[in-house]
């Protein structure tokens, strides 16, 4: 069994948690948050709205962000020292828990030697390798530093290569705070209620087409009028910004098949579900193969990353070799691309997706079980170790109209019961939530548990 590299002992020894269960799922204390809310105050004069990044805020479910301190396998342990279930997981990165040995091993490793040289170095040349070897698509890659950059090139890329302007997205998809991809943006910009951001040019939005997630009418009606000018279409394979939404795979057949008739570029933006929903990503699911995918977060071991690779053709368009110009400071740093070795190296060990695909199954269908026993309307979404929760309907969501009718307030009891209880959950019904390699039995019982409190209150309101 492949598990994180942490032993119960340093959890339970070192942390003590005023918050545990009995086997009846009972409550027995609250979490005591006074030195989060302490750094939230202090946050507040020094950091826009006391965060670094929106949907850590909590505006999505009330009250005050939670401040961390430490992770340590499945677990999160805040600034009041209590310990909860991680299955957020930095949203995304950590696949193989906090603190995996192999991970903390390799920086330690490379820090040894140094932390940057602003020049090349041969682990880079081994993460293109990997990456190109995996992900069927991608014949070359440039790696960045974060999924926005990865998007934002790929989109210029495509412009250049095509020498089109119109690019299409999908309302509630979020590819990161690129001027033009904010436009019915998902992940925090819908969790704030913003989708479509101020300060952005309306003639960048001009050229961003929206379309509905999983519409493969809209999508040939919009390659009828508009095909011939397109240059690209950039899509979430698998919607993990506006909750967890897998595709029908009709609508990447038709993406496919539009962008191949109309010589568009189409790219996934697979920056969430590369390597975290299979070793070759989401379009070795499918079965579809885009032109350029774009990868962040697994890659880089929970360091600052990300990465866009394609058709050599089209890759060969970026500076130096080409005319789109592309660049990072950071870009291929060594630390990162250490971790993201060590990262790649693990979770390509036989039978490493067909074990977290069984976990979160079995916590999907424990939740469905709990629901039901409390008669709340209740639904999930899975694809490997991604998941998404849906209140209000217990009928399969596949869309983002769907999405919006599921129910904010059973959700946000939902997500301070679960807190209260112990469990940490994405502070916003529109993001995926993801268990990790360290995530054992164990956790998926007092997880269950503190569902039974959190769909009971749920009845109660
Ligand atoms: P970053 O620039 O945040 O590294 O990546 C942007 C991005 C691009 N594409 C996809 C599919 C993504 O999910 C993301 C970022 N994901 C969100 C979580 N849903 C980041 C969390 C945050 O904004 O704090």
């Amino acid at each position: 069994m492949i598990t994180g590299q942490y032993t119960k002992k340093d959890v339970y020894n070192n942390v003590k948690s005023p918050t545990c269960f009995s086997a009846k799922g009972k409550k027995f204390k609250q979490m005591k948050t006074s030195k989060s809310q302490e750094l939230y105050n202090r946050a507040k004069n020094f950091i826009p709205g006391g965060v670094n990044s929106p949907v850590r805020a909590f505006k999505g479910v009330g009250g005050n962000p939670l401040f961390f301190k430490e992770g340590l396998g499945p677990y999160l342990i805040d600034a009041d020292e209590n310990r909860y279930i991680d299955y957020v997981g930095a949203f995304g990165p950590l696949i193989l828990g906090h603190r995996h040995e192999r991970i903390l091993e390799a920086i330690e490793t490379q820090l040894s030697k140094g932390i940057g040289f602003g020049a090349s170095t041969e682990a880079e040349i081994d993460i293109a390798e990997k990456i190109c070897k995996h992900v069927h698509s991608i014949e070359a890659v440039r790696l960045v530093t974060s999924g926005t950059e990865a998007t934002m090139s790929a989109i210029r890329l495509a412009r250049g290569f095509t020498n089109r302007d119109k690019i299409v997205k999908f309302e509630g998809c979020y590819h990161g705070h690129a001027d033009g991809l904010l436009v019915k943006a998902g992940s925090g910009a819908l969790t704030i209620g913003e989708p479509d951001s101020l300060g952005v040019p309306s003639a960048y939005t001009e050229l961003t087409h929206v379309l509905p997630y999983n519409d493969t009418e809209a999508v040939e009606e919009y390659f009828d009028a508009h095909g011939e000018d397109t240059a690209c279409v950039i899509v979430e394979p698998i919607a993990g910004n506006m909750n967890c939404v897998p595709p029908d795979i009709s609508f990447l057949e038709v993406l496919r098949e539009q962008c191949t008739l109309n010589q568009s570029v189409l790219i996934f933006d697979e920056v969430m579900t590369g390597f975290r929903v299979a070793l070759g990503g989401a379009q070795s699911i499918y079965g579809v193969l885009p032109d350029i995918t774009t990868l962040g977060k697994v890659i880089g071991g929970g360091l600052p990353i990300g990465a866009f690779g394609g058709k050599a053709e089209i890759m060969e368009k970026i500076a130096p070799s080409g005319a789109v110009y592309q660049a990072g400071t950071l870009s291929g740093s060594p630390i990162a691309v250490a971790a993201g070795l060590a990262m790649l190296e693990v979770v390509s060990e036989i039978g490493f997706y067909e074990e977290l695909h069984k976990k979160t199954k079995l916590l999907m269908s424990g939740l469905k079980e709990r629901a039901s026993e409390a008669n709340v309307p209740f639904t999930t979404n899975q694809v490997g170790g991604m998941f998404g929760c849906f209140f209000n309907t217990n009928e399969k969501v596949t869309s983002f109209k769907e999405v919006m009718a599921s129910n904010s307030e059973s959700f946000q009891t939902y997500f301070h019961e679960m807190l209260s209880n112990g469990v940490y959950l994405a502070p916003s019904m529109y993001e995926a939530g993801f268990v990790s390699m360290a995530h054992t039995m164990e956790e998926i019982e007092k997880t269950l548990d503190a569902a039974s409190v959190a769909f009971r209150a749920i009845k109660k309101n």
